[in-house]
């Protein structure tokens, strides 16, 4: 019965010590708002609507065309783009783009890593309403490289009545690269060892009953 207790006590010790990695690299996540303009296809002006109105923390509290929001300068007939840089690279798993006008509009995101290299990480269905500001939540696997940029596409042709807007963006990610939390290459080893102790208490116990 002891050499029992013995091994599930191993195994719940790894259990724990693995357990803990998800909530070290969650306490390591970061949000933040786009911090500087990389490129865009087109903007309606150099100040209202600019590409720069996409940068930082909302400002745009209602619906509709209000120069506070990036907007294209065409309002139908176009695909455009939007990338914005983030002050902290970051293993990014994420992004919301708050839409401001003619909701629902984003059709793909790549991101930039640390060499200006594109990677595209989402493509589907952007099923945001109209009406009211609205938080689009895009999100895929982490990525095994620090990203740096964010470039939106997005489609004018939405809402033929109205412009595209995006008052905010926001990047999620972790400073944690994924491929680096060491505990799991521990499990072999632990595992290793806990069947060496085993055996040896087995083999002590089998002594003592030959003694
Ligand atoms: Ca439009
Ligand atoms: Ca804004």
């Amino acid at each position: 019965m002891k050499k029992d207790w013995l091994g599930f006590g191993i195994t719940i010790a790894v259990i724990a010590s693995s357990s803990m990695i998800p909530k070290s690299a969650h306490a390591m996540s970061l949000e933040q708002y786009a911090s500087s303009v990389i490129d865009f296809s087109s903007e309606y002006s150099a100040s209202n609507w600019s590409a720069s109105q996409a940068l930082g923390v909302p400002n745009t509290f209602a619906y509709g065309d209000i120069p506070t929001a990036w907007a294209p300068r065409p309002a139908n007939g176009t695909q455009e783009f939007l990338t914005l840089g983030f002050s902290t690279p970051v293993y990014a798993n994420g992004a919301t783009i708050r839409e401001t006008y003619g909701n629902g509009f984003v059709r793909k995101i790549d991101v930039f890593d640390i060499n200006d290299t594109l990677h595209n990480v989402w493509n589907g269905i952007d099923s945001s309403q109209p009406g009211s500001p609205v938080d689009f939540f895009a999100s895929w696997s982490t990525t095994s490289f620090l990203v740096k940029g964010l470039k939106i596409y997005i489609d004018t042709d939405h809402n033929l009545g109205t412009w595209e807007e995006i008052d905010a963006v926001k990047l999620h990610g972790t400073t944690i690269p994924p491929t680096a939390v060491p505990t799991p290459m521990l499990f072999p080893g632990l595992i290793g060892l806990g069947v060496a102790v085993l055996r040896k208490r087995g083999k002590n116990e089998n002594k003592s009953a030959e003694a």
